[in-house]
This record gives C-alpha cells, sequence and structure tokens, in this order.
C-alpha cells in the first residue's frame, strides 16, 4: 500500500544515495574493524532509518510493509551490517510492543526507538530453543509488583548495543509449551542483567551478537508486553512474520549487489581473447540470478501487499524467507564462480559477501523451520 508514491520515491532516492556515497566506502573498514564509525551512525539516525515502520504518532515514519520492503531492496545492497543495526528497531526488536505493547508501553520506548536514541534488542533464542522456540526455559517468577527473571538467550542481535529487550520467558512453568511463555521489555541497566563475549562469527562483520544472562533479574509488573501472561509466543510468531518478510527484502538487496557486481566483472574481464561476459555460460549465470532476484522480488511485493490488507500472512511471509534466502545464496555462489580465482580473495566485495549472506538461510527461522511452517499451515487449510 503506497500512501504518496512522491515522498516515496524521495526516501527511496535518499536511501539509495546514501548507500552509494557513504555506506559502500565504508564497508572495509568495517570488516576490518568491526565497527560502524559513529558518525554514519548519526546520519543514519538523521535520515530517519531507525524509525522506518514505526508508527508516525510515535515519531516514526510509518511506512507500510509494501513501503518497507522496497527501502530494503535499497539498504541491502551494502554490507548486512548496517540492515543490522537498524533491523531490530524496525523490526523484531520492537514490533513486539508494536503488535501488542499497551499505550503506555508504546508511548514509553516507541519515540526513542524511532530516533535511534534507543536500539531494542530480540531474545527468544536460547541455548536449548532454537528453531523449537516453544522450549523456552528463562523463567519469570511474579514477586508483588515485580517478575524475577533466570536464563540465558542466545545469538541475541545487537545485544552489546540495546538499551532495552524483548524477552521471551515462562511465567507458567505447569504449561510446558508455547501457551506459558510471555514477553517482556527488559532495560539493559537492570540488576541481574549480563552480556556474554561478543561471538566470533563467520561473516557479518559489524553487526554484533552475544549471550545475554537473566540471573534473579527483577522487572517491573510494567514491563509485561500487553499486561497479560501466556500470550508471548504468539506476539514472537507474529513479530516474526514481519522480520521473516524484511530479511527476505533484504536477501534481494544483498543479491542485486552481487549480481551487478559481477556483470560489471564479467564485462571487464578478458579471456580468450574476449570479455567473458560474452560467453553463453557465464550468461547462464547472469540469467539465472536476475530470474531468480526478479522472482523473489515480485513475491515480496505481493505477500507485503496482502500484510498491508490485514491478511494473514504467515504462509507467504515463510514462502517469501526461504525462497528469497536460498535464491541469495545461489546468486552468491554464482557470482563467486563469475569472479573465478579473484572471487575466493578477499580484495573484491564479493567473497565478504559470500560469507555475509551465508546467515539469511539461518536466522529468523531456518529454511527447514519455513518449510514446515509452509507445509503446516497448507494441512491445517486443507482440513478446515
Ligand atoms: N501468528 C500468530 N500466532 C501464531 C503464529 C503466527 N504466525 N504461529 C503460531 N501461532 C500460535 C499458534 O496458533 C498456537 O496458538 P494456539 O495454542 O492458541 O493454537 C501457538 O502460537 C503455538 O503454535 P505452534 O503449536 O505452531 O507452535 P510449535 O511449538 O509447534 O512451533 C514453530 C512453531 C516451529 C513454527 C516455531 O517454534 C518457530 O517459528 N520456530 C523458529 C523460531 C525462529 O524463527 N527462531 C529464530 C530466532 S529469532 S531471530
Amino acid at each position: 500500500m503506497i500512501r504518496d508514491q512522491e515522498t516515496l520515491n524521495l526516501l527511496i532516492d535518499t536511501v539509495a544515495r546514501f548507500v552509494k556515497e557513504r555506506l559502500v566506502p565504508a564497508e572495509e573498514i568495517i570488516a576490518e574493524t568491526d565497527e560502524i564509525p559513529a558518525d554514519i551512525v548519526a546520519e543514519m539516525r538523521e535520515l530517519g532509518l531507525f524509525g522506518l515502520s514505526t508508527p508516525e504518532e510515535y515519531g516514526g515514519l510509518g511506512l507500510t510493509m509494501e513501503e518497507e520492503v522496497l527501502v530494503a531492496f535499497e539498504i541491502a545492497k551494502t554490507s548486512p551490517a548496517f540492515r543490522s543495526l537498524i533491523g531490530t528497531n524496525n523490526g523484531i526488536g520492537s514490533q513486539g510492543l508494536i503488535v501488542d505493547g499497551t499505550e503506555e508501553q508504546k508511548q514509553k520506548y516507541l519515540p526513542r526507538l524511532a530516533s535511534g536514541e534507543l536500539i531494542a534488542s530480540f531474545a527468544l533464542t536460547e541455548p536449548d530453543a532454537g528453531s523449537d522456540a516453544a522450549a523456552v526455559r528463562t523463567t519469570a517468577r511474579r514477586e508483588g509488583d515485580f517478575y524475577v527473571i533466570d536464563g540465558t538467550k542466545r545469538f541475541i542481535t545487537n545485544a552489546p548495543e540495546a538499551g532495552i529487550f524483548t524477552v521471551m520467558a515462562r511465567t507458567n512453568p505447569e504449561i510446558k509449551g508455547a501457551g506459558g511463555i510471555s514477553a517482556f521489555i527488559v532495560e539493559k541497566d537492570t540488576p541481574g542483567l549480563s552480556l556474554g563475549k561478543r561471538d566470533k562469527k563467520m561473516g557479518q562483520k559489524g553487526a554484533h551478537t552475544s549471550d545475554v544472562i537473566l540471573e534473579n533479574c527483577r522487572v517491573p509488573v510494567a514491563n509485561l508486553i500487553g499486561g497479560r501472561e501466556g500470550i508471548g509466543f504468539k506476539t514472537a510468531m507474529k513479530v516474526l512474520d514481519k522480520g521473516r518478510l524484511h530479511m527476505s527484502a533484504i536477501c534481494v538487496g544483498a543479491s542485486e549487489r552481487m549480481l551487478n557486481d559481477a556483470l560489471n566483472y564479467a564485462i571487464e574481464r578478458k579471456q580468450f581473447g574476449k570479455p567473458i561476459a560474452e560467453f553463453q555460460l557465464i550468461q547462464a549465470m547472469l540469467a539465472d540470478s536476475r530470474a531468480d532476484i526478479y522472482a523473489a522480488r515480485s513475491m515480496i511485493l505481493d505477500a507485503a501487499r496482502r500484510r498491508d490488507n490485514k491478511e494473514n500472512v504467515s504462509t507467504e511471509a515463510s514462502c517469501c524467507k526461504l525462497f528469497a534466502s536460498e535464491m541469495c545464496g545461489r546468486v552468491a555462489d554464482r557470482a563467486v564462480q563469475i569472479f573465478g580465482g579473484a572471487g575466493y580473495v578477499s580484495e573484491y566485495a564479493i567473497e565478504r559477501f559470500y560469507r555475509d549472506v551465508r546467515l539469511f538461510r539461518i536466522f529468523e527461522g531456518t529454511s527447514q523451520i519455513q518449510q514446515l511452517v509452509i507445509a503446516r499451515n497448507m494441512i491445517r487449510e486443507a482440513q478446515g
């Protein structure tokens, strides 16, 4: 649902220019230092990138899903670290509040998230609860006006930067599955909250993850999202429906970048007396990648429009995440192949992208989890 094409075009053009002129030239330094320079973070704040999808009444740009994916296609044409920094505020870190938070909770946190003053992280995964998200072991025990939270969360994106965490914890130990889980906002400075060491990852330098350890962590009752126990798992699933669409769009943007790099290289690189782009076996890889990207882009736009029309897009979001992340892996692989030996050395960005995009098939639900969600929804619908 595009509300004002002209304003949207302006935003997309501004983001595209920012990516090209500021972010792409900074990729190398981020890969080397594992940090996004502070002046770039400040510019990202000024552009409103932390509040793309936060409703306007809380200080964000209030983009619809369709508008958001169009912007995401552009943001992803550079290192995923930039996207990662703004990603949790626009997506999984703040969505729990947006979809199920009370008015008071929204007022308290969303404006600061939209401005980028505060970073939010999403803390669902645990050492023994990854794909099986309902197996959360972290507990939240009510004591007067507080909940006492105990447990460990793993691979939490932006944990080192976060000011607040959306934490899924079991409030009812009698209910083993999803129904016993509640969602909380836990502030960074809450006594009992500490972080593990930064994870050393295969790629995505500049995007940080770590364990979040909660020991006897006392959180005010007012921070129970939605003010109701037992709805936390559903909150998390709704958050992921949107997150998966956003991630799919990121896969498209990254694929566009890799294909563009590969195309330019194929036009310049000469072998057997002519540019390798003139060889049909290279052309096949270029063409397959173009078709792959077009298919992903089209399905993401369709799913985004459906979500804007208030349809349940659980199946479509999983279809998009499955197809787009796998397609991104194929494009990365073909791009390295087109670069040949040059694709295996770090002189060219493709070596870095190849490692960076590997994560897309794993986080916010592995490809296998997307298959499972799609098939289960199909069976459920068929059985009425
Ligand atoms: N929107 C709203 N509610 C949802 C939902 C969605 N998209 N998906 C599930 N629910 C509800 C179900 O309707 C069910 O409610 P009822 O008990 O009232 O019927 C409840 O949530 C439990 O759902 P379900 O029985 O399907 O849960 P399962 O434990 O079987 O597991 C999967 C569901 C596997 C789909 C879930 O655990 C999952 O998505 N795992 C991957 C987690 C993930 O992406 N991790 C990445 C880390 S976060 S970056």
